[in-house]
């Protein structure tokens, strides 16, 4: 296996629940390198890139809306196997299901709302990651 990036998201909720240090933590307790990290609040032209494979889904307006209500934590983190090892950190998406010992399983929960908010979001494959990285941090080499 080569080293790799993957583009992380700390989302709205991981902020506004003060769990950036905690989450960031695990991602460095695991031995990744974390080379790039900025707050802002994510822009629709952004969010529409980042989340075009969801487009016309049911969750996909209260998935943007979400994702661009309150200021986000996007992250480059470096490593052999990485992009699959952060999901494996993260966990499965619904935080109900995930396994206790992940981010989603130990850290979130469900609520009754349109959208699943799951505190990250990891890169899914290095095609995916080369494209969230331009996404959020155009021009890093
Ligand atoms: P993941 O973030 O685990 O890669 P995904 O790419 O399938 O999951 O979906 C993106 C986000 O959209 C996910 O983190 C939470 C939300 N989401 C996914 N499926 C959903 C559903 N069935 N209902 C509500 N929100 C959902
Ligand atoms: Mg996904």
């Amino acid at each position: 296996m080569t080293t790799q990036r993957t583009l992380i998201l700390l989302k709205p909720d991981a902020v506004q629940r003060s769990l950036r240090g905690e989450i960031l933590r695990r991602i460095e307790a695991k031995g990744y390198e974390i080379t790039a990290l900025a707050q802002r609040t994510a822009t629709a032209e952004e969010l529409a890139a980042h989340y075009a494979e969801h487009e016309g889904k049911p969750f996909y307006a209260p998935l943007v809306e979400y994702m661009g209500s309150a200021p986000l934590v996007a992250v480059v983190a470096e490593g052999e196997g990485v992009i699959e090892g952060f999901r494996s950190l993260a966990g499965s998406t619904n935080p109900t299901s995930a396994a206790p010992g992940t981010i989603r399983g130990d850290l979130g929960r469900e609520w009754d709302l349109p959208v699943i908010q799951n505190l990250v979001h990891g890169s899914d494959s290095p095609e995916s990651a080369a494209r969230e990285i331009e996404i959020w941090f155009p021009g890093l080499a």
